[in-house]
């Protein structure tokens, strides 16, 4: 079988574009593949000003029980925290040595991040060659993500490349795996601007949460920017429109001319409507499932432990074998 490999980093509240364009994605396909999922908790402290360490280790764990939730299958998938895996930072140090500072100054999300300012930790600079080193440990083929990481796989594929040739590593080269729809799911309040776990967590109605309670699902939904013509038609309507026709696309799994046939025409209320009745059902039983893991977190550190040991059996022949191409002395 191919690997795919991918993750989520525990900071913010997980939302529905998480949900949408990378969790949901790994559950669907998980019988095809070979699959490693990481909470990649070395990427959160990439901005240490957000850490608070007790509020950290619950979002760690959180973030697992919710792979879980979310149709993870322990017996399917391999599931572990990043940080159990210190081949991840091993083989992030290599990389970073054959990285030019120039790929990384290019990165757009390095950019937004920043914000131009130098006072920021070199970690953030440093997040794709981490990033790189997650996904190459593993000889992982595909990276199911959402849109807006296209950039770190391209920069992933480079930095394999340019290590393989220098010294013949025999990195295995990855590939995107990008929905067609629903890989850029954008704010309810501003459409314009792709749908984020931090602005999420500091404003009322940016974000449909994983866990929210319906009562929140609907108030976001209900209250989210659509434009004044009537247009449910997903090529000719506004991106606030746009946002919900395809949330309501990928949850329903219905064709799309089924879809603008039901809401073309009718006055927006009546597409919230559906799409808040949709997404509390479907998010349901993630809820429960959730809720029933948080009760027992023995079995959690279980899946943690086993996945971290599947984990680091893979990534230390990894390492091994980049090591002895850069002529390292064997311990
Ligand atoms: N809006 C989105 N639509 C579709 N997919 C998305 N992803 C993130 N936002 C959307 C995908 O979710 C996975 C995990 O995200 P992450 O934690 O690695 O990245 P992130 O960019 O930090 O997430 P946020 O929500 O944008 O957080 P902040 O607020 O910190 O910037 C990835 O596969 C990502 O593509």
């Amino acid at each position: 079988k191919k690997r795919v490999f991918s993750g989520v980093q525990p900071t913010g509240k997980l939302h529905i574009g998480n949900y949408v364009g990378a969790i949901s994605q790994w559950a669907e396909n998980q019988d095809a593949y070979d699959n490693i999922f990481c909470v990649v908790d070395l990427h959160a402290i990439t901005i240490p000003e957000a850490i608070e360490p007790k509020a950290f280790r619950a979002k760690c764990l959180e973030v697992a029980a919710l792979y879980i939730a979310c149709g993870i299958d322990p017996a399917k998938s391999t599931i572990f925290m990043q940080s159990h895996v210190p081949e991840h930072s091993e083989l992030s140090w290599l990389l970073n040595c054959v990285t030019p500072l120039g790929w990384l100054y290019r990165m757009t999300q390095f950019k937004a991040k920043s914000g131009g300012s130098e006072s920021v930790g070199t970690g953030l600079l440093d997040y794709p060659v981490l990033m790189a080193a997650d996904i190459l440990l593993y000889d992982t083929h595909f990276v199911p993500v959402g849109d807006d990481q296209k950039q770190h796989i391209e920069f992933t594929r480079d930095l394999a490349q340019r290590i393989n040739t220098m010294f013949n590593a025999g990195l295995v080269i990855p590939e995107a795996q990008i929905r067609a729809s629903g890989a850029r799911v954008m704010g309810l309040d501003d459409p314009e601007s792709k749908m984020s776990k931090s602005t999420g967590e500091q404003k009322k109605g940016h974000s449909i949460g994983i866990l929210d309670e319906p009562n929140v699902i609907k108030k976001a939904i209900m209250s989210a920017t659509t434009d004044c013509e009537n247009e449910a038609r997903f090529d000719h309507c506004g991106p606030g429109v746009k946002n919900l026709l395809t949330l309501y696309e990928v949850m329903s799994k219905q064709p799309r001319e089924q879809i603008e046939a039901e809401f073309h025409g009718q006055g927006y209320g009546k597409l919230k409507k559906a799409l808040v009745e949709l997404t509390v059902e479907h998010l349901r039983p993630v809820r429960e499932r959730y809720a029933d893991l948080m009760n027992n977190q023995d079995h959690l550190h279980d899946v943690l432990k086993t996945g971290a040991d599947r984990a680091r059996a893979i990534a230390g022949t990894t390492v091994t074998r980049v090591r002895d191409g850069m002529g390292f002395v064997r311990p």
